[in-house]
């Protein structure tokens, strides 16, 4: 039996179940939300959600999670080619570390109603914009971001940027996603897919 643990606002949870709807496998959707308490770090070391859970062993980290559903339960996003594969998890990774951990230090802020001190966010607007560069050097939006197939780098980019760009908007008046048509068009061609419809149902929910 296999569980999810997360909830619906968390991008990274989002991913995660994204590839086992596309899996078309059963899940437990375990509703959690992260915690420094022993008994959740004892499922999630760092507190973070998601964790998945398969047969009593669980792991966490959302790109785990995705290369074990890809590899072992099927209906994998990922092409056949080593190269083109090894090409969606580069634009992943930077979607995660160049994008998502950017602004992550800001969200506090921009979308929980605290405060986040000025050299955070100077820092954070500046990775940002370095990080959204770099992956338009490198996405190809043919119309997918990795080509003419749609790969778990679409769900990577389509749960993950629109946080980021609420932070740039929100702190930095900075709407990277309206001066990205590319990207609106492939998040749109996404959004017909059966897995994101049933998760934009859970996140209204
Ligand atoms: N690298 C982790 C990141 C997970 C992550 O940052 N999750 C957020 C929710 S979207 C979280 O649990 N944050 C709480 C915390 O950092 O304590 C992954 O890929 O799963």
């Amino acid at each position: 039996m296999i569980k999810l643990y997360g909830f619906p606002v968390s991008n990274y949870y989002n991913i995660a179940k994204a590839a086992l709807l596309e899996a078309g496998v059963e899940f437990e959707d375990v509703r959690t939300i992260p915690s420094q308490k022993d008994d959740y770090l004892a499922v999630s070391p760092m507190g973070k959600v998601p964790a998945m859970e398969v047969d009593g062993t669980v792991f966490t980290e959302a790109s785990v999670m995705v290369d074990y559903v890809a590899e072992h339960l099927g209906g994998s996003l990922y092409p056949a080619d080593p190269l083109a594969r090894a090409q969606v998890r580069e634009l992943m990774r930077y979607v995660d570390l160049y994008i998502d951990l950017a602004a992550r230090p800001c969200f506090g802020e921009a979308l929980f109603g605290g405060t986040v001190a000025g050299a955070i966010k100077e820092k954070s607007k500046a990775d940002l914009e370095q990080g959204v560069a770099a992956l338009k050097r490198r996405a190809h939006f043919a119309p997918y971001i990795a080509g003419a197939e749609p790969s778990y780098a679409d769900f990577s980019a389509y749960f993950s940027i629109p946080l980021a760009n609420m932070v740039a908007k929100r702190l930095f008046d900075w709407d990277f996603m309206a001066d990205w048509p590319e990207l609106t068009a492939m998040m749109e061609k996404l959004g017909e897919r059966e897995s994101v419809a049933t998760i934009e149902a859970s996140r209204q929910g």
